[in-house]
């Protein structure tokens, strides 16, 4: 690899810092406290990225516009070292200058602009366009307090805002000049002239949309791109004069606070927000504005030639958050372009492309009829039109034998039973539409989208994930990372597949043996973060044990937690059971108001109270929940893992990407055959990963049959389950706040919908066979490392690729 040099030397990079440390802050580098070091060094670096951005691509480059609410970034700062290859200089230059890299990184915020999964990974993206090369631009929301901060007071998650703004983010460049107008409400006006008519939106409300611009550093410093995220703000300065005289300073200011609120909090994913009023507005907010950026950067480029907007430009959807792009593109070319309704429809359609992200059919948006129409007149006109053409098309379609049409119609129109449905809206203005496992893929074309797969199969293709190896592993596991580049040069970094050189180190010894002390150099890193923020002690002879996502029910914490209180409690029943000695970590936030979830979360910590402080068994288990899941403290976990928890109930998750990140890091994967992990079996072999449970048809078909029963499992093991299921409400872990009646009933009155139960001795066995495999390290070791060389696949960079190959033909 070839990198950018943006500075000659250590001796230019530290005159360079100085001088920045100087014109920043008027102090010199020594007298600055760590955070003001900090902030010049990240705004050193910010320029040196936006003086490569110009250069980045010839004029004429197909540019990808990647639409997604969520962008969960995490630190920058070390990562662009690691893209400019300048890490280790750095360290060193710094360490001249009497101070340390890490500290000076300590410093840096962590942006929770997503909620999980989803906004990770269109930062992977960010990171993996830049990476190959292409023009490829994120376009999201600067939301001004990120996700909440998560605190466990008595075991409880308690929720703070995240003021992650409250010192400046050093990387944002706030672009005025580039600021565009969006209406909401108002009426349309129907205009006519010369045998042609349009519409314009009058009244309503203005808002001013903002945007602020990150750069994104590739890896090798040559390409930078952009991620532009975009803020509300009043249209004018104008404030109800009269109210601040009569002193009611709340009403002066109501109108600027009522458009500010567009870009105050981003959405918890659980929250049900259906119908919600703000939500609806950052949704339009974000694809409007982003769409009349790339209108006019595109008529400065090529001019109004509209037909050909598809060969130059993608905008590529990530979930149906952005799926108004479809009607707002529309909405644009015709109103304002002059361009026919036809023709924009088509031009439309070969623009935009559809990711989707959850099978869970209540997890689709929709939007009352009445709702969208009232805030966005307009484009419920061109949405009413399109759902007419579609129905008018099925029609077409269908033959008299067809089977029955008001099916089809009623699965797969825009307008049904008073909603909006926003996931046909993206199926139908796209012309391509992936799921992200190829499991999932199979699962739409059966069941979500079967309808729409029968009408267009070629529409529908798969994109299995992946996951920034720059970020996940090299970053996040310095001393294993500095291991693989001793054995197999650095070239992994540019390509991953090149982790696949690591497989005859699989029988050298001395190799797992420097493995084996990477590791345990992570596991006590992660340990003194436990400590500190947990209070926790772990032991790190122990096996790290851990399962970190959000918290779910069909991610099924509650399965985890239930084996942990297997093992507790075979411990003090049987004096021969000898667990090999786990460590236990959880850690993931639930949305706010996600009861079940919530309890989950507080029954972990109620266990990890018992189990921590019965010295009877705290040589063979602890238990640890860190609080406040966020990229920084992730990269922190996933290198000290050693089983990687993927227990999802099979046909659920869709892919799944922390299984990824923990298989890099050379954990073994302990799963059921949901999402990713089908791919990750698969390319690594059954001896190097635990599958247990039913599989996605066996699950169908047992819930199809109506023939599961909770009690039927509770009754057939009395003894362990069934004391378990009892605990819950006995008191046994009551002690830090309360029972658990809500679980109880969630799993006996309700019928265990996400079938905890009946996965249980499947998964405790699996574990059992599992942790006694850790006995002979050099065999697990082994199994560890064939995880690392075969998870080059699971990098994000063959997925944009594939992205790049069949959906955005560049
Ligand atoms: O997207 C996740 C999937 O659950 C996971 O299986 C997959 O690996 C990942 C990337 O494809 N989905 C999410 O993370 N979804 C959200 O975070 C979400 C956010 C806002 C919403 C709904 C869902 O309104």
């Amino acid at each position: 690899m070839t990198y950018n040099k943006i500075f000659e030397n250590k001796q230019d990079f530290v005159e360079q810092y100085r001088e920045a440390c100087l014109a920043r802050y008027g102090t010199p580098f020594e007298e600055l406290p760590a955070q003001e070091r900090y902030y010049a060094l990240a705004e050193l670096i910010a320029t040196k990225g936006r003086a490569i951005f110009p250069e980045s691509h010839p004029k004429d480059a197909k540019k990808v516009y990647y639409f997604s609410l969520e962008f969960l970034i995490g630190p920058l700062l070390d990562n662009y070292l690691i893209n400019f290859g300048i890490r280790d200089m750095v360290a060193d230059g710094i360490k001249s200058m009497g101070s340390s890299l890490e500290e000076i990184c300590r410093q840096e915020v962590d942006p929770g602009l997503g909620n999980g999964g989803l906004g990770r990974l269109a930062a992977c993206f960010l990171d993996s366009m830049a990476h190959e090369g292409i023009a490829g631009y994120g376009n999201g929301m600067r939301y001004r307090y990120g996700l909440f901060r998560q605190y466990i007071e008595g075991g409880r998650q308690v929720e703070r805002t995240d003021n992650w703004l409250a010192n400046g983010f050093p990387w944002e460049t706030r672009k005025d000049g580039s600021s565009v107008l969006v209406r909401f409400g108002g009426q349309v006006v129907r205009h006519e002239e010369d045998g042609r008519f349009w519409f314009t939106q009058e009244g309503g409300d203005i808002v001013r949309a903002v945007p602020y611009d990150v750069p994104i550093v590739g890896f090798g410093g040559n390409v930078v791109n952009k991620l532009r995220l975009w803020s509300a703000e009043p249209y004018t300065e104008d404030f109800d004069l009269d109210a601040f005289n009569a002193g009611d300073y709340a009403r002066a200011n109501k109108f600027r606070s009522d458009v500010e609120a567009i870009s105050t909090i981003l959405y918890p994913n659980d929250a049900g927000e259906h119908g919600r009023m703000l939500r609806l507005k950052q949704e339009y907010l974000f694809v409007s504005a982003g769409l009349q950026t790339i209108l006019r950067t595109y008529e400065r480029d090529f001019g109004p030639d509209w037909e050909h907007l598809g060969d130059h430009v993608c905008v590529h959807t990530n979930d149906t958050h952005p799926a108004m792009c479809g009607p707002e593109l529309m909405r644009l070319l015709v109103d304002e372009k002059g361009v026919d309704f036809d023709l924009a429809y088509k031009v439309a359609k070969e623009t935009i492309s559809f990711t989707n992200h959850t099978v869970m059919p209540e997890a689709l948006e929709k939007w009352p009829i009445n709702t969208f129409r009232a805030l966005l007149p307009r484009l419920y006109m061109i949405v009413e039109e399109v759902d007419r053409r579609y129905r008018d098309s099925l029609a077409n379609h269908l033959s008299p034998n067809d089977g029955n049409w008001t099916d089809v119609l009623s699965k797969t129109a825009i307008l049904w039973d008073g909603q909006v449905r926003m996931a046909n809206l993206s199926i139908i203005f796209s012309h391509s539409v992936n799921g992200v496992s190829a499991l999932h893929t199979q699962i739409l074309k059966d069941s979500v989208f079967h309808e729409f797969y029968e009408l267009v199969p070629q529409r529908f293709n798969n994109k299995t994930n992946g996951v920034s190896h720059r970020r996940f592993l090299c970053e996040a596991n310095p001393p294993y990372a500095k291991l693989i580049t001793n054995a197999i040069g650095d070239g992994w970094l540019n390509d991953a597949m090149e982790l696949e050189k690591l497989v005859p180190f699989e029988q050298d010894a001395s190799f797992l043996e420097g493995m084996e002390a990477a590791k345990r150099a992570d596991k006590e890193r992660l340990a003194a973060y436990v400590k500190e923020t947990s209070g926790v002690d772990l032991d790190c002879n122990m096996v790290f044990d851990v399962q970190v996502k959000r918290f779910h029910a069909y991610k099924r914490q509650l399965l985890n937690v239930f084996k942990v209180l297997d093992v507790y409690n075979r411990i003090l029943a049987d004096p021969n059971y000898s667990p090999r000695p786990t460590a236990f970590i959880f850690s993931g936030k639930a949305a706010q108001s996600y009861t079940f979830a919530k309890e989950v979360i507080r029954l972990i910590n109620s266990v990890a109270d018992v189990i921590n402080n019965d010295e009877r068994v705290n040589d063979k288990i602890r238990v640890a929940f860190v609080p406040n899941f966020a990229v920084s403290n992730a990269q922190l976990i996933y290198s000290a893992a050693e089983i990687s928890e993927q227990i999802s109930v099979a046909g659920a998750e869709a892919s799944g990407t922390s299984n990824m990140k923990l298989m890099m890091n050379a954990a073994i994967t302990l799963g059921t055959l949901d999402g990713s992990n089908v791919e990750i079996s698969e390319l690594v072999g059954p001896e190097n990963i635990k599958i247990f449970g039913l599989h996605a048809d066996e699950v169908e078909a047992l819930r199809a049959s109506g023939r599961y029963y909770a009690w039927d499992q509770y009754n057939a093991d009395r003894d362990r389950l069934g004391r378990i299921v009892d605990m819950l409400t006995d008191g046994a872990l009551a002690r830090l706040s309360g029972n658990f009646d809500s679980i109880h009933d969630y799993l006996m009155v309700d019928n265990d919908p996400d079938l905890v139960l009946r996965d249980f001795h499947a998964y405790v066995q699996a574990w059992d066979e599992l942790t006694g495999a850790y006995a002979d390290r050099a065999a697990w070791n082994k199994a560890a490392l064939h995880n690392t060389a075969k998870a080059g696949y699971f990098s994000s960079d063959r997925t944009i690729r594939e992205y790049m190959a069949d959906i955005w033909h560049i």
